[in-house]
This record gives structure tokens, sequence and C-alpha cells, in this order.
């Protein structure tokens, strides 16, 4: 990409005024000027939000993976692309290529299509944080098969219904993985959910952890072997810039996990212009996002946003307790890294612990720190700003989503003054709305209500695999014409926004999104429960908790309540993943109710949050007293 970056505020207002007046020259001239194209587009762009139907770039062919490799190698071969941190310190790092890369990446192409896997097919990667995860990731794209990439802490019900819902064919996963103290044993999870996943005909298996594992006969095989054997040479499969590139899950407030398709030209072009400008990467710069490739953040900006600019970029395959709290701050000071790009929730659970594990590392090379995930309180934006910064790298609080593919609203460092808690700008190219609960926009400044974009912006997710109707639905519904976020959002008087939260039933734990409704479903099946309702309360390092409302059958015998407790978490850890459990059952003899039936967690999140002296409108309540049974018991 060329050096071209926005350089003081001033100019932001002008690049951002282009790009709402003349969006498509606007996105025409960085598609031209930053990237190869096989062909270029006949039209930039072509939308309805009312069908919602958005096209970037018909016409053009491409490879991503051509942009995020190939093309770097004529310069930078020698150069790092993926920095690998294992999760043992005394296990050496590996500095992968980006000339490496090239070959790892086609040579497991080729084992793909040596597996059947053509363009079009559905390609599930349930990995660790280890190199084949990224490597995967791109295999898939040379050969245009689609990844679906399912966090590695997934449960095997989890990852069943996922695979199932977008008919994957083949799983790469590996024997285990390390984490911290702990080692995990993936293939068994694998196993179980390929028992409900009948149309899985192969697996990869990568060893890492060398544990004895069974391999399925005619069904799993070892992946090293397979690559010892392919030709390091795979030719790109030529993509439609509309063709989906991956499915990646995100849990919505009902139903089962919504499988968001993005495409391959506008995603790219997204992801690498917003990575250059909003970490402010230079040539020489060691970048290191902390989020798994589980995620859309690892997606974005681990993989194709730094590969496009041809970036190094760090791949950690530990936590930040292990050995001690001072991982993080030792990796920075080992890799000399330039941008660390984290979550609060790992903020708040590092400012917990002694200053010391922060203050003995040389933290010197650091130039722009990120925050994503959630709104980031004040006292954990100070902490970072004084302790890991040094008052001298800007925070860039970074606020997006799944759907939307890349950041969306967020200061660019050294451009746009920072004030804690606030995304602040939108980035140029996307125009956002706030909208009252009449549906109508809230023009004007010092005011709050619902975020909506009202314009396409090239990395926005096309669909939901198989389910068109439901995109239309949960994004485009609540206002005509604009996609809803689900967040609530202030825009003060200058025009910086501050992100206050979900609107909807999602709760934000540790920066993971979690649905109430699917965890409910998965406690309801204990034999002994009548009746659940999950909502979120503040917690120091988590952001939120979970706080659940239990209602026990009458069964007649009585059950020890401490068993339910632990069972009722077990069952969670089996449907969904540990991230899940939950930090307070209360058992209630029943839940508030409006007269139509629908829970008040207005109520309940109040209570839970320990406010309950405001309780609200509760005009539509049908059972106050059980309210008052519940504020007597309440676990605070
Ligand atoms: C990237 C990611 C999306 C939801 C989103 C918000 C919340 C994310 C911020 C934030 C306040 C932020 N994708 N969120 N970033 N809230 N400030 N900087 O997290 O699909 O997993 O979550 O996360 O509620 O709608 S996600």
């Amino acid at each position: 990409m060329s050096n071209y970056h926005i350089k003081h505020l001033e100019e932001y207002y002008k690049v951002y005024r282009k790009s709402v007046r003349e969006p498509e020259v606007f996105w025409e001239e960085i598609a031209e000027e930053h990237f190869v194209w096989r062909k270029r587009w006949d039209k930039v762009l072509s939308w309805d939000f009312s069908k919602p139907e958005v096209k970037w770039y018909e016409g053009a062919q491409l490879n991503i993976t051509e942009n995020c490799i190939d093309r770097h190698l004529r310069t930078n071969g020698n150069k790092t692309a993926i920095l690998f941190e294992p999760n043992n310190p005394e296990e050496a790092a590996q500095h992968i290529t980006y000339n490496r890369l090239y070959e790892r990446v086609n040579q497991l192409a080729n084992v793909l299509k040596s597996q059947g896997i053509q363009k079009g097919d559905r390609v599930c990667v349930y990995l660790p944080m280890i190199p084949e995860l990224a490597i995967s990731v791109l295999a898939c794209a040379r050969i245009g098969a689609i990844h679906s990439v399912v966090f590695a802490g997934f449960s095997a019900t989890a990852l069943s219904t996922r695979i199932n819902d977008s008919d994957c064919k083949l799983v790469i996963t590996s024997d285990g993985s390390y984490r911290g103290k702990k080692t995990i044993d993936l293939k068994s999870i694998v196993d179980e959910a390929l028992e409900d996943s009948p149309g899985v005909t192969n697996v990869l298996v990568v060893k890492r952890i060398n544990s004895d594992i069974v391999l399925k006969e005619g069904r799993d095989l070892w992946l090293q072997p397979l690559l010892d054997e392919a030709s390091i040479e795979c030719e790109p499969e030529i993509m439609e810039a509309e063709d989906p590139l991956f499915i990646l899950y995100t849990s919505g407030s009902t139903g089962k996990p919504k499988g968001m398709v993005h495409t391959t030209a506008g995603y790219m072009v997204y992801t690498a212009y917003t990575f250059k400008n909003v970490f402010n990467y230079r040539a020489n710069d060691v970048y290191w996002c902390t989020a798994d490739i589980g995620w859309i953040t690892g997606h974005s900006y681990i993989v194709y946003g730094p590969l496009a600019n041809g970036a190094t970029t760090v791949m950690f395959e530990g936590v930040p307790s292990y050995p001690d709290y001072g991982r993080f701050w030792e990796i920075i000071e080992k890799h000399k890294i330039t941008q660390f790009y984290t979550a609060p929730t790992a903020i708040r659970a590092l400012a917990k612990e002694k200053l010391e594990f922060v203050d003995k590392h040389d933290l010197s090379s650091l130039k722009v720190l990120g925050s994503v995930g959630e709104p980031i309180n004040e006292e954990a934006w100070h902490w970072y700003n004084d302790n890991v910064g040094k008052k001298k790298s800007p925070i860039v609080d970074t606020w997006w989503q799944t759907e939307t593919g890349g950041i969306m609203v967020t200061p660019l460092p050294y451009v746009t003054p920072t004030i804690p808690t606030y995304a602040t700008l939108p980035f140029p190219g996307i125009q956002p709305a706030l909208m009252d609960e009449n549906g109508e926009e809230i023009t004007g400044n010092q005011v709050d209500g619902r975020l909506c974009i009202k314009f396409p912006w090239p990395s926005i997710a096309r669909t939901i695999w198989g389910n068109h109707q439901r995109y239309k639905e949960t994004y485009f519904s609540a206002y005509e014409n604009k996609y809803f976020t689900g967040d609530g959002a202030l825009r003060d008087a200058v025009g910086y926004y501050r992100i206050t939260g979900r609107v909807d039933d999602v709760i934000i734990v540790s920066g993971h999104n979690l649905g109430t409704a699917p965890i409910e479903d998965a406690i309801n099946e204990h034999p002994a429960v009548a009746e659940s309702a999950i909502v979120g309360f503040p917690h120091d390092i988590k952001g939120n908790a979970l706080y659940g409302y239990v209602i026990l059958k009458e069964t007649g015998e009585s059950r020890d309540q401490t068993n339910v407790r632990k069972e009722i978490n077990q069952i969670i850890t089996e449907h969904i993943g540990p991230i899940a459990k939950l930090d307070k059952i209360q058992f209630v003899p029943g839940l508030p109710k409006t007269r139509s039936g629908k829970i008040m967690r207005r109520i309940l999140r109040k209570i839970a949050g320990n406010e309950t002296s405001n309780l609200g409108d509760t005009s539509t309540l049908l059972n106050p007293e059980v309210v008052e049974e519940i504020i007597k018991n309440a676990i605070i």
C-alpha cells in the first residue's frame, strides 16, 4: 500500500466530507491505489437497504491472498509476516516470513484440494492460536473455499451447530491446545461434535501437544505428512468481488447463532485501509492484536488487514496471566511491539495486579494503543494511558461489530484528540445516525439515541448464511433504510460518539457477545429448572457478568441448591462454553412479567446491579409481589 496517511484533524474532516459527498469516487481511489486486481470493477457500488442488497466493486476479480501475500514477495519476501509467540515463554518464537507464508499457505491449499475441497465449499477451522490457524484461513481464501472459524473455546454442541448450519465438509483442528498451565483436548471435542455433524467427511489434524489421540479411519488425517508431500505452488482461484470470503458466527438475542457472511473485495479494501490509518501503520512496525482469530477482531486485524499492508502481525498462543501477569508487557518488550490492540476486560484484569509487572518492562517501543470489544470505562482508560502508554501513546477506542467487518467509529492516532470513554469520530465513509423511539433521526449534537448507519460501507456483512430474511429483520427493519447496530450512543457537543452499550438482550462478557436466549435455553434443560432469565451486571474485570434468576420445578423432593447451581453451569459449559457460566444464580418463586407475558428484564437488571431504589415504570408489571421477594433475596 502507498504510504499515505491522514495526518491532522483538518485533513480528517476534509477526507470525511469527501467520503460522504462522493462515496464512490472516494472508495474507487482507495481501491485503485492500494491493491492488485485481476480485473477492474464495472461499478463501485450498488445498494438497496430495503432488500437489503449491497454490492461493492461489482465485476472486479481478485484473490485476497495475492494482496496479502504474493505482492509483498518481490520487495519484502524476507520480512516477518507472522510472528508467533508460544504459550510457553521458554519455547522459541517463530518468525514466518512472507516467502515462507506463501509456501505454507499454498501447501495447505493444495492439501485441501486433494481432500476434494473446491471453490464455494465451507471449511470449519477449529484451532488454537497457532500459525496453522492463520494459514488455514488464507489457504481457504487461496482456493475460494469459505472459511468458518469457530473459536476453540466453544463446546462440542456449539461447534456442531455451527458446522451444520453452514454445511461444512471438512474440519481443520489440532490434537490439543496450550492455555497457560492447562492443556485442552480439542480433538475429542471435535469427535463429540461430529457425532451430530454427519456432513463432515474429512478432518485434518495439526499436531500441537503430542497427545495420544485416536484418528478415525477414513475420516481423520494428520496434516503434516500431507503438507510434506504438497507443492509450494498453488495458483490462486480468481474470485468475483462479491464472492463470499468467510462466515463468522455471532450470537443474537434470540434463536441460533447468526452466520455473518463477508465477501471478498469490499472486506479487503475496508480492513486494509482502516488498519493502516487507525493504527498509523509504518513499514517497520511490529503490530500485536491480542484477540483470538476465532473472533472478527482476529480475522480483520490479525490476518487480513495487517497482511494486506505487508505488516508484521503477532500471534500469541497464551493467556495474559501465564507464567505471570507480566506476560503481555514482557512480549511487548521482547518483540518491540509498536501497536498494541486489546480489550478493556484484559486491561481491567491486568490493572488489578501489582504495577511492578508493568514497570519492570521497557515499553518504549509502543506508539499506538487500541481498545475494542466493549466500552472502555474511565478508570481502565487512565490506567492504560498512564502505565502502558506512559501518556505518550494515543489510545484508539475502536467501535465496530462482527457485522461491520471493520472499525467504524474511532480516533485516528496523532490526529483525533481523545476523551476517555468516547470512540470519537466516524471513520471516513461511515455515516452514523442516532434514532429516537419513534423512528426519527435525531439531528444536532448533545443527543443520544439508537445507533444506526445510513449508508453502506465496503465491509458490511451481506447476509446471514441461509437466512436472508433474518438478516433483514435483525438489521434493516427497526428503522427504514438504515442499518441498526443494536447499540445505544450519544453524540456530544463536538460530534464525538460515545457508545453506551447494547439496547437488546445481548450481554458482552469479557468482550464476548452472549445472547441471553441460548443461555436460558441451555439452563432450562436441567430437569429441576422450570424457567430462567439471564441479565448482565457490572463486573470489575469482565465488564459484565451473568446473573441468573431460576425458578425450580416443584417436584416435592428437596434438592441441594449448591448442586443445582453447579449442574446449571455444567450444562451451560456443554452447550455454549465456559465463557457463558453464571457468576450468580438466585432461585426465585417467579419472574416479573408484563401482562402480555414478557419477562421485564429491565427490572431484573436493576436488581442484579443493586439499583433497586428506582425500578422505573412498573405499570405494566403483572406480579409486583414477586419483585419484592426477589429483591429480598438478591445476591449482591
Ligand atoms: C469488534 C467486536 C460488537 C459489540 C458492539 C458493541 C460492543 C465493540 C466497542 C463496543 C463500546 C467499543 N465485534 N463494542 N467495541 N462498545 N465501545 N469500542 O467487538 O460483534 O463481537 O461485538 O461490541 O456493543 O455492538 S462483536
